[in-house]
C-alpha cells in the first residue's frame, strides 16, 4: 500500500543525474521510520501498552499524512494512540518518551480535555466512525486514574527505511 503512494510521485529529472523517483527511494531508504500493527481487541489503554509490549512495540504515534494513511487503511474500530498529556496537561507527547507530538490530526473541537464531566482527558484516539465528522482524526479522551474506556490499538516500531517492509519514514 506504501509502495503505491510513493510510486505515485513525479518522476521527472532532477540534478546529478538521478530521477527525482531515485532519489527520493535513496533519501527514503537510509530514513527513520515506524512499521504499524493493528489490534482489533477491545483493551484499555494499560492493556494495549502491554498487548503492544509484548510484540515489542509501543502504542502508535504518527508523525505525518503517510503514516496516518497506512493507519487509515489498518484500521477497523476506534483505537488508543500512544500520545498522551498525562505528565503536563496540555503537552502531548509519545508515551515511549521518544516524540513529541509534531503534525496533528485532531478532530473537530478537539482536544477538549474532557472525560466523564470533571476528569481531564490523558489518553488519544483515532476514531473509527464512518458516520462522524471525525473518521480517522484524533480525539483525547480517557483518564490515568480513572481507566474504564476500551477500544482497538495501533502499535508501532521503530525501523529503518529500506530494512523492513511497511517501515514508512518519519519526514
Ligand atoms: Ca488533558
Ligand atoms: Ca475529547
Amino acid at each position: 500500500m506504501y509502495t503505491a503512494i510513493v510510486g505515485s510521485r513525479d518522476n521527472t529529472d532532477s540534478p546529478g543525474g538521478m530521477t527525482l523517483n531515485d532519489y527520493l527511494n535513496s533519501y527514503y531508504n537510509s530514513s527513520p521510520g515506524r512499521v504499524f500493527k493493528y489490534l482489533s481487541s477491545s483493551l484499555t489503554f494499560w492493556d494495549a501498552e502491554a498487548a503492544c509490549s509484548a510484540d515489542n512495540m509501543k502504542l502508535a504515534c504518527p508523525q505525518n499524512k503517510l503514516q496516518q494513511a497506512a493507519l487509515g487503511q489498518m484500521l477497523e474500530t476506534t483505537s488508543w494512540l500512544g500520545f498522551v498529556d498525562y505528565y503536563t496537561d496540555g503537552t502531548w507527547e509519545c508515551a515511549d518518551g521518544t516524540s513529541k507530538m509534531g503534525w496533528t490530526n485532531w478532530g473537530l473541537d478537539q482536544p477538549d480535555n474532557t472525560y466523564l464531566e470533571d476528569l481531564d482527558a490523558d489518553f488519544t484516539v483515532i476514531v473509527y466512525d464512518k458516520n462522524s465528522p471525525n473518521h480517522l482524526k484524533w480525539e483525547d479522551t480517557g483518564s490515568y486514574d480513572f481507566p474504564q474506556y476500551k477500544f482497538g490499538a495501533v502499535c508501532q516500531m521503530e525501523c529503518t527505511v529500506g530494512d523492513k517492509d511497511g517501515c514508512i519514514p518519519d519526514q
